[in-house]
């Protein structure tokens, strides 16, 4: 089992998984990477992973993907990056438990709503997250404004209907996070956001999500040793 150690510049890249082996290049707090932990989480698909240090990237990394971000899979010499994208992949090559949508008409409405999420919601989250008190207040009502798009579009119990699937596990990673825009003064309450609110304690009974989550303290950690502009990936892990 290789250590789940952040691996560094100047680091050799652990031999190829063996036939048939799945490999994640993650990283422990990405919320990208997150969507696909939680893929292979809920598809109950064994895998190894290998954690990079984002400030020191190995070499190897940009053999595996040009743009030199996780998560990317490896399997059988095939290698697949962006979130998305694997996920999807996974679905293809492992088709038991299948949780993207079939049907043409509700994975356009997923995908949609996720373009909705990008284009109103994620940059204003990491806008605020770094914020001078001043912008706060115009960030945080363009944050919340986006925010009410994903409200509405929340009319089942799950994004995807009566169980969590792709658009639950796709926009989970950020909800988790939420907790990190406490300093700022943001939280997602009951009274403007009642279906999310509910959602969010939905998802938090989940096997899948329990395996993926890390508590607030931890990303709290994580977070301000990024803004110090030394990352500690390794928080928890032993030497
Ligand atoms: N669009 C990509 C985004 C992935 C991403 O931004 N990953 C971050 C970590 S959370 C990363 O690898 N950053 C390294 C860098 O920007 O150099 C996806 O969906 O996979």
């Amino acid at each position: 089992m290789p250590s789940e150690r952040a691996m560094k510049t100047g680091s050799a890249c652990p031999p190829p998984p063996g036939p048939g082996k799945l490999r994640l290049y993650s990283m422990r707090f990405c919320p990208y990477a997150e969507r696909t932990r939680l893929f292979l989480a809920a598809k109950g698909i064994e895998y190894e992973t290998v954690n990079i240090h984002l400030k020191e990237k190995p070499e190897w990394l940009f053999e595996k993907t040009p743009i030199g971000k996780v998560p990317v899979l490896e399997k059988d010499g095939k290698i697949v990056y962006e979130s998305l994208v694997c996920n999807e992949y996974l679905d293809g090559i492992y088709p038991d438990k299948c949780i993207t949508p079939r049907d043409p008409l509700e994975k356009a409405r997923q995908s949609m709503v996720l373009a909705l999420w990008d284009a109103k919601v994620v940059g204003f989250y990491y806008k605020l997250i770094t914020a001078k008190e001043d912008e706060r207040p115009a960030l945080t009502k363009q944050f919340v404004d986006g925010l009410q798009f994903i409200e509405k579009a929340l009319t089942q119990p799950f994004f995807s209907g009566d169980k969590a699937g792709a658009l639950d596990y796709n926009l989970w990673p950020w909800f988790e996070r939420f907790c990190m825009l406490k300093h700022v003064g943001f939280e997602l309450s009951v009274d403007k956001f009642p279906k999310l609110t509910a959602w969010m304690e939905r998802m938090m009974q989940l096997p899948e999500v329990k395996a993926c989550y890390f508590p607030p303290e931890v990303h709290g950690q994580f977070g301000k040793s990024w803004m110090s502009g030394t990352p500690d990936f390794d928080i928890g892990l032993e030497e």
